[in-house]
């Protein structure tokens, strides 16, 4: 019965990993229609990339421990929103409020929670909007709403992360003190940065030379 049980137990996680990579195909349709769709009325394209990850069997593991759940199907389902996660990279700070916007009002598109750490960054620095959105997806046998993290942040936020998600991993987890120190202080100046070719562009925009 134990066998049957994990064969069960597998099934059941590799549909909900497929279900997941649908809403990730749907999601990365709908970014790219919006990307398109700028490009060709000739505007400011507010998408710089879009990348995407279904979560692996191992992190998902890893993560229901953290949070003390069970390790099942019913936990991951219930409790885990970033099993299917799409990353999108944005030029500028405004860009990134307004790809939110413009996927958060599509009628298919609930979005379920927001929490925006370019307002209220994280104390080591990390700057990123994301929300949790559910969006319907069609199977055979009717349709599933199926939760997913979408990451917005800007080019520069994006340099950030990956290099601080590259100095956690080589340390550990635990590096020393004065790098910390040193990667926070780096956010705050990259976010200064952003602001400033914000506002280098927005005079493009309306015409004038930078001074
Ligand atoms: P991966 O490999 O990217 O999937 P959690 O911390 O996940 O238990 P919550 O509320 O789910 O709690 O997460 P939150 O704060 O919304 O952040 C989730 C994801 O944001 C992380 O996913 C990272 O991708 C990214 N993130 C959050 N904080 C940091 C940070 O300090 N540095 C970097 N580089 N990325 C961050 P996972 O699951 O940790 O990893």
């Amino acid at each position: 019965p134990e066998e049957a049980d994990s064969a069960l137990f597998l099934r059941e996680i590799e549909r909900h990993l497929l279900v997941c990579k649908f809403a990730v195909d749907e999601l990365m349709t709908k970014l790219r229609i919006l990307s398109e769709e700028f490009d060709f009325v000739r505007e400011h394209d507010p998408i710089e990339h879009i990348s995407h990850r279904i979560k692996q069997p191992e992190s998902i593991l890893r993560k229901l421990r953290r949070r003390g759940l069970s390790p099942d199907v019913v936990s991951v389902r219930e409790h885990l929103d970033d099993v299917a996660g799409v990353r999108v990279v944005c030029p500028f700070v405004s860009d990134v409020y307004t790809v939110a916007r413009l996927l958060g009002r599509q009628n298919d598109v609930t979005v379920i929670q927001t929490k925006d750490y370019i307002a209220q960054p994280k104390p080591n620095g990390y700057r990123s909007l994301h929300l949790i959105v559910e969006i319907p997806v069609f199977l055979s046998d009717g349709v599933e709403q199926v939760r997913a993290e979408v990451q917005l942040r800007t080019i520069g936020m994006d340099f950030w992360a990956a290099l601080e998600h590259q100095i956690f991993y080589k340390y550990d987890h635990s590096a020393p003190e004065g790098l910390l120190e040193e990667l926070t202080a780096v956010a705050e100046e990259s976010a200064r940065l952003d602001l400033r070719m914000e506002a280098l562009h927005q005079r493009m925009r309306e015409g004038s030379a930078p001074a």
